[in-house]
């Protein structure tokens, strides 16, 4: 009777799992036909650090300063990191500027954005 009880477990056990990986399957479709994007974390280096990489592949002649005809097209948040307004960021205006953006985005403070900070960030 035990013995039995333990088998039929153990085979509707298996039964769930095959179940829930096709259920994960189907989410996951589900997920990418809508875009979903899952959610994440970056840490204040990570930010930091691809931060930079992105500031050497716009400073194409690589004086380490970004120039108006460098940049993609005209960006607010990027011409806000020109803090003396000469028209030129300098690799110290974008590190200020990035990680105070950072900042901005971390809304509690613990050296982390998440996608949720990043959405609610957008918000305001
Ligand atoms: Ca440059
Ligand atoms: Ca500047």
């Amino acid at each position: 009777m035990q013995v039995k009880l333990v088998t039929a477990l153990a085979a509707t056990g298996i039964l769930v799992s095959a179940c829930g990986d096709k259920d994960a399957q189907r989410a996951q479709a589900d997920a990418n036909a809508v875009g979903f994007v899952p959610p994440s974390v970056t840490s204040r280096l990570d930010f930091g650090a691809s931060m930079e990489r992105r500031f050497r592949t716009l400073d194409r002649n690589g004086d380490d300063r970004v120039t108006k005809d460098e940049l993609p097209s005209p960006n607010a948040r990027i011409k806000a990191f020109d803090r003396n307004k000469d028209g030129v960021i300098t690799a110290i205006e974008w590190s200020e500027g990035t990680l105070a953006w950072f900042d901005r985005m971390d809304l509690n403070h613990d050296g982390t954005v998440t996608s949720e900070e990043r959405a609610e960030s957008r918000k305001r």
